[in-house]
């Protein structure tokens, strides 16, 4: 059976616009270059292609300095999609615009209509349930409003906790297989990949816990050695993508795509 919490058909991104220097960071650690980013851009829809799904490439919306990281903007699951209230005001007119492009792939269209706020980047898809991080940028309202929604599709919900001062749960982990994460020690600790197999970050490569599993692929970022070389002997084919610029947005892998 296919599994689809990693196996995937398609995927949806956006090139990221020349008011991305005005993106959103937690710390200041550099202005992103534009052009250093669309290469890196091109690399990621690159890999995505290469496993033979089709990649949707939306054109870049100058007046949303962060809408390059479409994941915040819905869920998408075999049964249909849902759209997201993103916790960050400047970023919620991005689910308009996101809007018509899965009214085009998908029949059954929901929306978390509020008062709750929940981010695409708290929500972990495994084989058998979705994990939510409530976060600075997802609350319990909102992560009751997605229970909800998606139960009626058959999916049990779980509320989880993002460490503090780290953006999204998927910030420090991914899902690798329908039972295996890759997470950061500090999320792993919290308990909540009760029953999972999890790899962990090396020490001082928790960036590199913002991966994906695409069909065959994992795709990572650049720059963890040690990271990556666990992951091969595990067994995972790799891809590498710099992220020098994403990161600098609290961005990584998972941002850039929606993937169905
Ligand atoms: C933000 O703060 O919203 C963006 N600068 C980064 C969003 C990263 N998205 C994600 O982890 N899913």
């Amino acid at each position: 059976m296919t599994d689809h919490s990693y196996n995937f058909t398609r995927a949806i991104t956006r090139r990221p616009a020349a008011s991305i220097v005005s993106g959103l960071r937690a710390r200041d650690i550099g202005t992103p270059d534009l052009d250093q980013m669309l290469r890196d851009h091109a690399a990621y829809v690159a890999a995505l292609k290469s496993t033979g799904a089709e990649v949707v490439e939306l054109p870049p919306l100058n007046e949303f300095p962060d809408a390059v990281f479409v994941e915040d903007t819905a869920l998408c699951l075999p049964q249909g999609a849902v759209l997201m209230r993103p916790g960050a005001a400047s970023r919620a007119g991005e689910v308009d615009h996101m809007e018509p492009v899965l009214r085009d792939c998908f029949e059954d269209i929901r929306k978390i209509d509020g008062p709750g706020f929940i981010d695409g980047g708290d929500i972990l898809v495994t084989g058998h349930e979705i994990l939510v991080g409530r976060s600075e940028r997802t609350d319990a309202a909102g992560v009751a409003e997605l229970a909800a929604v998606v139960s009626d599709w058959g999916y049990k919900l779980r509320e989880v906790f993002t460490p503090e001062g780290v953006l999204h749960f998927k910030t420090d982990c991914s899902l690798l297989d329908a039972e295996t994460v890759l997470s950061t020690r500090r999320l792993e600790a919290s308990g909540c990949f009760e029953g999972y197999r999890v790899l962990n970050t090396t020490e001082g490569e928790e960036a590199a816990a913002n991966s994906i599993r695409f069909n065959q692929l994992v795709i990572m970022p650049a720059g963890f050695p040690r990271t990556a070389e666990m992951l091969s002997n595990a067994g995972f084919e790799l891809v590498e993508i710099n992220n020098t610029e994403c990161a600098k947005l609290d961005g990584g892998m998972s941002c850039l795509s929606l993937r169905f």
